[in-house]
């Protein structure tokens, strides 16, 4: 283990899933129709016409899973809440059968000294609450601090760290600005009333999960974050790097940070009366750490003038290595993004836990084993990054491969495999990968 590669002592370890990657039985226990399942029925919109209707069946796998993760020797586990098990309309009283399931997996980890750490929304809305105007919709805002009241009530004894949302950016921009993930809207900048809604509701939820957790729980919201780069030297795409900047780290971090949108937002024309009075101190609730989903820089481009969209992502320089989902592998850009965001935004900042970090790799299954060395150099050159941001002063205290398991890649369908753990979904057979056993490895050495 190379000396670069050692920890402070209580660095929490981990790794992540998200509920609808990996659950699968969508029709069990009463649960409702999400937003997801709708999108996935219509024709072209996932690859290969993938569902996620069995996944990997983690629904019924779930100790399965979890004696993976105590192999693992992780500290904890970052999965989500599928809402609509709770509450299938996305209001009213919770489902006793989907509390018991979530229960049970909280006990199991627990019972194994795995902590853990749910997320509130990785991006599966119930239907119902969609087809009342979804996240374009303050009410739905409510809906969800309701959610999270009731899950502090019924987990808040066993679970010490409580995730609101997972990538608002994400979720606005595919979601509801291009129309490549569900609910599949076309809004371009006309989508900003839906981030202003789904930061508006993780404040919203802080107040209602601090309301009924014991003091010493921890409270935060997992953000993709990545450094934006011009294309080229062309003064157009540094305005559109710019711009990208303002548009993820401006909209989706500044008011959690400081309680104010930038105001530069007010010049891009972009309609901004979602915000009412009051609300951005709302979003700025105090969190006990801001978790970080990092994969690669973005390098963009100005599209041309009168274009639907004033910016599209170009293709990273060609020197770069490449993952299945053609994204380039950056390392650098994790100390950047990070001694970027102290610089930034200073004491603001709360401790740091990056939540997300992993790669898609072209994984085959021989012999019995998946020899996946590409992502193991991913993750250790990564955790080299991480480590000179913490040399230069970065708080960070967690650091989440994604993902524990291959799993349902969204509009990508099943193809891209970013696990330590191999899934043959003809199967169900679970494989531990190469990095599954480095990255056992790596945590056991810092003990
Ligand atoms: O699979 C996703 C996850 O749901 C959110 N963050 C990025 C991952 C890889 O695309």
């Amino acid at each position: 283990m190379s000396a670069v590669l050692r920890f402070p002592p209580g660095f929490l370890w981990g790794v992540s899933t998200s509920a609808y990657q990996i659950e699968g039985s969508l029709q069990a226990d009463g649960r409702g129709p999400t937003i997801w399942d709708r999108f996935c029925a219509e024709a072209g919109r996932i690859a290969h016409g993938d569902t996620a209707a069995v996944a990997c069946d983690h629904y019924r796998r779930y100790q399965q899973d979890v004696a993976l993760l105590a192999g693992l020797g992780v500290g904890a586990y970052r999965f989500s809440i599928a809402w609509s098990r709770l509450q299938p309309e996305g209001r009213g009283p919770f489902k006793r059968e989907g509390l018991a399931f979530y229960s049970r997996l909280v006990d199991e980890l627990l019972a194994q000294g795995i902590s853990p750490m749910p997320t509130l929304y990785h991006w599966d809305l119930p239907q119902a609450l969609q087809d009342a105007g979804g996240w374009q919709h303050r009410d739905t805002a409510a809906r969800f601090a309701e959610f999270a009241q009731g899950m502090a009530r019924q987990l808040g004894d066993r679970v010490p760290r409580w995730i609101t949302h997972n990538e608002t950016f994400e979720h606005t921009v595919l979601g509801h600005a291009l129309g490549t993930h569900a609910p599949g809207l076309t809004l371009g900048l006309d989508s900003f009333a839906v981030a202003h809604h789904l930061l508006l509701s993780h404040g919203l939820a802080v107040q209602a999960l601090r309301a009924h957790l014991p003091g010493a729980a921890q409270v935060g919201i997992a953000q993709s974050m990545a450094p934006a780069r011009p294309a080229t030297g062309r003064a157009e795409d540094h305005a559109a790097a710019h711009l990208l900047h303002l548009l993820q780290e401006g909209i989706h971090c500044e008011p959690l940070l400081r309680g104010r949108y930038p105001e530069e937002l007010a010049t891009l024309g972009i309609d901004l009366s979602a915000i009412h009075a009051g609300d951005e101190a709302t979003i700025a609730q105090r969190l006990d750490f801001f978790g970080i989903n990092y994969y690669n820089p973005t390098h963009v481009q100005a599209t041309p003038p009168g274009s639907p969209v004033p910016l599209r992502e170009a293709e990273a320089p060609a020197h770069h290595e490449r993952t299945e989902m053609g994204w380039p592998v950056i390392p650098q850009g994790l100390s950047e993004l990070l001694l970027g965001l102290k610089q930034r935004h200073g004491d603001a900042l709360p401790p740091l836990v990056i939540t997300e970090n992993g790669a898609a790799m072209p994984d085959a299954l021989e012999a019995g084993g998946v020899d996946d060395p590409r992502r193991v150099a991913y993750l250790e050159q990564h955790l080299q990054a991480l480590r000179t941001a913490m040399d230069g002063g970065v708080d960070v205290q967690g650091y989440f491969v994604w993902s524990l398991l291959d799993n349902f890649e969204w509009a990508e369908g099943y193809r891209p495999r970013f696990g330590l753990v191999h899934v043959d979904y003809a199967t169900q057979r679970r494989t531990p990968k190469r990095s599954y056993h480095w990255y056992r490895d790596l945590i056991a050495a810092q003990a």
